[in-house]
């Protein structure tokens, strides 16, 4: 092997035992071997001075010296910059990833729109059992007892011992233990989940969600029973929004009325949600019953009282124009999130 021979193999393995691990090391490697006054260089000077023979030989050695130098720097750079890579993926100083934020769902949304307009004129918020005896669900409140609304097909009763319970079927038995616990003057709303046995379609649902409210004092009027309706439907639908009463029927109310708006779409002038009537009805009220007065140990003589009661689901199906109660239930995710809101 002539000298030039020994002098490249020698450079070989120096460039092939290179262990690189700083960018120092790898660039002192880089102006050793590949840069421009590298130690190659003088190789292709003494390249000239082989004999002829050898130098086609020589030439291909020299020329795969320099790229064995390369392919080496190369392989190091590569994984110098991996493991700077590998540092900005576990970088601790990064903000996390933010989480979606839920939304309510519309029906405690318009829940607590209604409680905060009845709270702004002194009505408190209570609540009670969703499972009830007959006292409070039934017969305090006047219901007879042949009365269909006790019947199987309206009421799901729950068996407990020889006591028979059902799931209530409307809040007005929570306002029954509210009158039995204070004295008057009474001014509160129920909010809660009620249910009745009924097939689920888009109309219909098995459980649904209420309001009540019940106002008892000396003197209290039908009058304030109007204002007080006409004041909730303002601020609920808008200061423009009129009422209209209609005579009903309830158990516990005499007199009875049922309580349209003003079309909060149409304004009153008739379109397909108010059927063309310029009417969308929204609630039912009245004068509490004496004989309700008396259940609950209420001189009616010295006090009188009103009461209304709406389902939360109809309001909200106003309000957001939604058809079809199942929605409200089903927990489907693209229904829920658009009802983002401040209540
Ligand atoms: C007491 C006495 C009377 C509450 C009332 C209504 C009229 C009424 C319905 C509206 C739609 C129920 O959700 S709905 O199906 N309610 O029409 N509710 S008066 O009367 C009471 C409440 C409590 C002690």
């Amino acid at each position: 092997m002539s000298e030039i021979q020994s002098k490249i193999e020698q450079l070989l393995n120096e460039v092939r035992q290179s262990e690189l691990k700083t960018e120092t090391e790898l660039e002192t490697y880089r102006i050793k071997f590949l840069g421009s006054k590298n130690c190659l260089k003088p190789l292709f000077a003494e390249l000239k001075t082989v004999p002829n023979e050898q130098k086609k030989a020589v030439g291909l050695q020299i020329n795969e010296l320099k790229n064995e130098a390369q392919r080496i720097y190369d392989n190091f750079k590569e994984k110098l910059s991996g493991a700077t890579d590998q540092k900005e993926v576990i970088d601790y100083s990064r903000p996390g990833e933010p989480n979606e934020i839920g939304a309510r769902h519309p029906i405690n949304v318009i829940r607590n729109e209604i409680i905060s307009i009845f709270e702004r004129i002194g009505y408190g918020v209570s609540e009670g059992p969703e499972i009830e005896d007959d006292w409070h669900n039934f017969s305090a409140l006047n219901f007879p007892d042949e009365h269909p609304a006790r019947d199987m097909q309206d009421t799901f009763f729950v068996e407990k011992g020889d006591e028979e319970l059902a799931l209530r079927t409307h809040t007005s038995s929570v306002q029954v233990r509210v009158m039995e616990n204070s004295k008057p003057p009474i001014r509160t709303i129920s909010p809660g989940r009620v249910y009745r046995n009924e097939a689920i379609s888009a109309r219909a649902h098995c459980f649904f969600h209420q309001v009540e409210g019940l106002f008892i004092d000396k003197d209290v009027s039908f009058a304030d029973l109007k204002q007080t309706i006409l004041y909730f439907a303002q601020e609920m639908f808008g200061k423009k929004t009129q009422i209209r009463l209609r005579p009903s029927y309830f158990p516990f109310t005499e007199p009875s009325a049922e309580v349209d708006v003003s079309c909060t779409i149409c304004k009153g002038k008739g379109c397909n949600v108010c059927k063309y009537t310029g009417w969308l009805e929204i609630l039912g009220c009245g004068m509490v019953d004496p004989s309700v007065l008396t259940s609950a140990n209420i001189d009616p003589k010295e006090y009188s009282g009103f009461a209304f009661g709406m389902g939360i689901e109809r309001i909200a199906q106003l309000k957001y124009r939604v058809n079809d109660l199942r929605l409200y239930s089903e927990n489907d995710i693209r229904f829920l999130k658009q009802f983002k809101s401040a209540f």
